[in-house]
């Protein structure tokens, strides 16, 4: 039987961070096990909000160093820049043809986004068109991501059906894969850790730099002094622990919480210490591939040539069904 694939994707909007650690990248490599892999780097969306274009190959080079630090194996996956396979765009205008606009108006992140900014631009309204693009262009079994992600997943399951009813059945749906971490809220406390919002511990911060972000992270808002007691069930510190810290000493965290036995800031040293020892290695790795540039342009290039092939040739079949190959001229 052919192996199952899986693909997913991280813009370089930032440095990546323990959310899409946490959320993306760790489940994508226990996947591996399961699955062949096709990651990119997803600069195109990534474009479609305000950015400096002098920082942008940086940004790219730095995600594909995390993406390797972080263990996903060339030997098992493939790894790529969207914008260098060019594919992508030509199907996003295929499928702008079967997609509702009202189904995009629906979209919340659409939404989200769209508060944050002042101009609003097409490519950020059409941003999970090209999601769709991106996924559909491998056949993917299956898409791993964090929760903000699942809208977009359910759209490009629509986008098949779509495209399925009007030019006959090619496109399969792919299936949503969740991670254990499926939403990871950020140091205010309340929104989702964002490489956007400011609210987040980089993947290759140092670990005083940990500490540091940490100490400053909402805890239980209710907990005003450090001799009143806190709940650590409403408290997003303690929920990051249970991603870093062993079970007994988490518990014992609660349960001086609770009673007042120990302060916010005993407790958030208590999860940078594990924290930083459960990133230690990922950092490591991350220093060492920053010194072979010549090594990550081999990896992204072997991957850009491989995702070429096989995009080429979903692009050849998709315009054949259209009736637009020149391929099938009467
Ligand atoms: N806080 C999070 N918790 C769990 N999963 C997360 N992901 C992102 N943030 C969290 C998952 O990481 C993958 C890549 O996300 P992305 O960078 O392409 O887009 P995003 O979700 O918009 O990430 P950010 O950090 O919030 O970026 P900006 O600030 O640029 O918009 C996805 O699988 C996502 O679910």
């Amino acid at each position: 039987m052919a192996q199952k694939i899986m693909l997913s994707g991280i813009q370089p909007t930032g440095d990546l961070h323990i959310g899409n650690y946490l959320g993306a990248i760790k489940n994508w490599v226990s996947l591996l096990d399961d699955y062949f892999g096709f990651f990119f780097i997803v600069d195109y969306h990534a474009i479609t909000i305000p950015y400096d274009p002098k920082a942008m190959r940086s940004r790219i080079h730095a995600a594909a160093v995390e993406y390797l630090a972080s263990g996903l194996d060339p030997e098992k996956c493939i790894i790529y820049v969207q914008s260098e396979v060019r594919a992508h765009t030509e199907l996003t205008w295929i499928f702008n043809t079967v997609t509702p606009m009202a189904e995009l108006e629906r979209m919340t992140q659409f939404k989200d986004k769209s508060a944050q900014h002042e101009e609003i631009n097409v490519g950020l309204f059409d941003y999970p068109v090209l999601m769709a693009a991106d996924i559909l262009l491998y056949h993917p079994d299956a898409v791993p991501v964090g929760e903000d992600q699942v809208q977009h997943l359910e759209l490009t399951r629509m986008i098949v059906r779509k495209f399925n009813a009007r030019f006959g059945e090619y496109f399969k749906e792919p299936r949503t894969i969740l991670s254990e971490a499926k939403r990871i809220i950020g140091l205010d406390g309340e929104r989702k850790m964002s490489k956007s919002l400011n609210n987040h511990i980089p993947l290759r911060a140092t670990p005083e730099e940990t500490e540091k972000l940490l100490l400053a992270a909402v805890t239980d808002v209710n907990r005003k002094r450090r001799t009143d007691s806190g709940n650590p069930d409403v408290c997003n510190v303690y929920s990051l622990h249970k991603f870093f810290t062993p079970d007994a000493e988490r518990e014992e965290c609660a349960k001086q919480c609770r009673s007042a036995g120990i302060g916010c800031v005993d407790c958030k040293k208590i999860l940078a210490k594990h924290m930083n020892a459960a990133l230690a290695p990922v950092r490591e790795r991350i220093a060492e591939y920053s010194k072979k540039p010549d090594y990550i342009s081999d990896v992204l290039e072997t991957g850009r040539k491989r995702a070429a092939e096989i995009s080429e040739k979903t692009l050849d079949e998709v315009r054949s069904l259209l009736g637009i190959s020149a391929l099938h001229r009467p």
